[in-house]
Order: C-alpha cells, then structure tokens, then sequence
C-alpha cells in the first residue's frame, strides 16, 4: 500500500537559533508548500536517504554505511559507469534505474528524500577531454536537475562530491579553499559548475548544501578496468595479473590519495553537521598526505608480488604536477579526521582485488 506524506510536517526545522540559510529555507519551503504537488510524495518506499551514482564505487560505499546503520536508502544509477555488480550486498535498498540527465528520472529519486548524497558523475579527466559535452551533461546538468528536484521535494540537504581537480594550475601547495579555483579540463570546470549550483541553491533557495572536494579517492568497488579509472585500481588490476601497467610522465607528479572509508565517514559527519556550520560551504576531503606515482608503485609491487618495471609514457593532458590538501577545515566543520592512512587503505584494496577478482 503506497503511503502519503507530507515531508516538510517531518523535517527537523529545530532550533530557533539556526541562521540566516536556515530561515531562508523555511521561507522557500513554505512558499514551495502553497503548490500542492510540490509537498506531496506517493512512494511504496519511503526513504530518508537518496544516494546518486549508488552502483558507482563511492555511492555504492556511501549507501552500504547508511544501511549497516539501519537508515533506509533510495538509490539511483544509470549504468553509463555504475557496475550492477555493485549492487551486490545493497538489496534493502530501493532502487531506481534512470539517468539524471532526465529531470523526470531527480524528481522521482527525491520525492519524500530529506538528505541526498550526489555522488553519480563521470568522474574522469582524460574522459573529459574526449568528450566534454558529455561529460557536461552528465555532471553539471545532472547536478543542476537533482538541486531543481530536490527543491522542489523538499529535500534538506545535498551533500556534493565535489572534487580536487578544480585547483587545477595553482602551483600553491597545500591546496586550501580560499584559493581560487583554475580548472584546466572540462572535467575540472564541471565540477567546479556543480559547485557553484550547490551555493546558490542555498544561497537564493535555503537549500542546505555541502561540497566535500575529494582528492583522489581509492579502495574496495573502484572500477578497475576501464581506461579511465583511478590510476590505484588499474595499478591493483595490472600487478595482481602480472601486466605492466604505464605512468604517465616521469611518475613524480603526486597526489593527496584518500581512502574510501574516510570518504565515507566524512559524508556521514557531513550530512548531520549542524546547518550553520556547514550550509553552503565547501570543504577538502582528503588525508593531507602527497605521495608520488612511483613511491605508489613501489609499494604496491611489495603488495602484490609484482617484480616488473613500469614502462613510461608521454604525460596525459589536462595532468596537475601536484595535489595536496589542506584538510583543516573539515576537521574545523565536521570533526573529520582521517582514520585510515595510504599504506593501510592499500593494503585493504590489493586484498579487496584479490579475493574478489575484480576486474580480472
Ligand atoms: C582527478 C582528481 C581527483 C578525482 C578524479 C576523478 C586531481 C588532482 N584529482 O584525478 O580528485 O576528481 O580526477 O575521479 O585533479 N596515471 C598513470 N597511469 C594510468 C592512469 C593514470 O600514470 O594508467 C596517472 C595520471 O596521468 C595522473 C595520475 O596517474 O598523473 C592520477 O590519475 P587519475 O586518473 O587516477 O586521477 P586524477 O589525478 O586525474
């Protein structure tokens, strides 16, 4: 029997004391409420949660955590990246198939949601530069109908996987988030568009909204392979199958490699933050640690036994040198510290790979 609500009657609107951001929200909420289909949501599953790209390596990481603690979960993935293979271990999840370029695919995912974790993108560099236009509709499109959809249900919060790449030629390092952005690939400016919604969306509407910018994100569920895929995963792929893998460049360039599970943990603390701390702010996700490409094929050799060479090609275009973040403010906002460090978080996916021969 499907069951009828009204959302906002069960949304937490406290404290008296929250800000600005907070009252604007009311404000727009209860201007959304004089439109009668705007309130109400008929759903056989209603679900406190909606995570996008769920078939995807973080959404799927991030849906499995709000499960274990009982939370009930919507998720939605097109397959254009997402693995069904993901959804394995996820069946108390509802699940929607769609595409979020579609804004008809955002309103049903959102309806009766009140916190949304936007992790579905093409998440890919080289991707971007092939194809820019698709990358743009699948990453700022896609953002700009989930916020119009989530308004319009009465979401929240939305949290945003934003991303490290929009520092782009800044050569400043530690990256902070006073610096100002200098996208180089039309990856990196998609993400930064998205970005840029989020804020406005809180700033204009009252949404609550929160970018996490993840800096290269690795462990357990990352598609291994694929041409465009974490430079760790087709690292694991390759040295537990005996192949060569390539570095691009010298291998010196660096970067702030972060473990999934402070990925996820961080989206937890993120998304019961109070709202003024965090409504309309973005923040770096990462473990304030720069290792090399060489340094981490040398310890993933050590790893997974592999006794070859790397061979070295031309750098790929749109690379960054170096990126390394500054992770106070998350520590400051949402009491974020990283759990799990590099050599530990690797030593968990070469494991993963190898029982689970993903990707072999
Ligand atoms: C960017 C973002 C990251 C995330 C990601 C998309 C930066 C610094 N980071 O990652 O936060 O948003 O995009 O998921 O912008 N490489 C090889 N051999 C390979 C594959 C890659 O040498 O087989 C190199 C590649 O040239 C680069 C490094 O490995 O120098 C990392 O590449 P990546 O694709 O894993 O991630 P990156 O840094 O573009």
């Amino acid at each position: 029997m499907p069951a009828f609500c009204n959302f906002f009657s069960i949304l937490p609107f406290s404290s008296a004391s929250q800000n600005e951001v907070v009252s604007k929200r009311v404000r727009a909420a209860e201007q959304t409420a004089t439109a009668p289909a705007a309130i109400s949501c008929w759903s056989s599953n209603l679900s406190k949660y909606l995570v996008t790209g769920a078939a995807g390596f973080i959404g799927r990481s991030i849906a499995a955590a709000l499960l274990k603690r009982g939370e009930s979960v919507r998720g939605v993935d097109s397959f254009i990246t997402g693995k069904r293979a993901n959804l394995a271990g996820l069946e108390a999840m509802d699940f929607l198939e769609g595409d979020l370029a579609d804004p008809a695919v955002c309103a049903r995912a959102c309806a009766g949601i009140e916190v949304v974790f936007h992790e579905a993108a093409l998440a890919s560099v080289p991707r971007s530069v092939a194809d820019p236009v698709g990358t743009n509709v699948n990453c700022v499109d896609a953002t700009l109908n989930v916020l119009v959809a989530a308004r319009a249900a009465g979401v929240r919060r939305v949290l945003y996987a934003g991303s490290s790449s929009v520092y782009g030629d800044n050569p400043e390092l530690p990256k902070r988030e006073e610096m100002l952005p200098l996208p180089i690939t039309p990856y990196a400016v998609a993400k930064l568009a998205g970005e840029h919604y989020l804020h406005a969306f809180t700033r204009v509407y009252g949404l609550e909204t929160v970018t996490l910018r993840y800096f290269n994100v690795f462990g357990p569920y990352q598609d291994p392979a694929s041409h465009y895929s974490g430079v760790l995963a087709i690292f694991c792929r390759k040295l537990l199958a005996g192949e060569q893998p390539t570095i691009y460049g010298d291998g010196e360039q660096s970067r702030d490699f972060t473990y999934i599970d402070n990925v996820v943990e961080a989206n937890l603390l993120a998304a019961a933050a109070p709202a003024e701390k965090v409504a309309g702010r973005y923040m770096n996700l990462a473990t304030g640690a720069a290792i090399s490409l060489n340094q981490a094929f040398n310890i993933l050799c050590g790893l997974t036994g592999y006794r070859g060479k790397p061979a070295y090609a031309e750098p790929r275009a749109g690379d960054i040198r170096h990126s390394l973040a500054d992770i106070h403010l998350a520590r400051e906002l949402l009491g974020y510290t990283p759990k799990v460090d590099f050599a530990e978080g690797l030593r968990h996916t070469v494991a993963w790979y190898r029982e689970s021969g993903a990707g072999a």
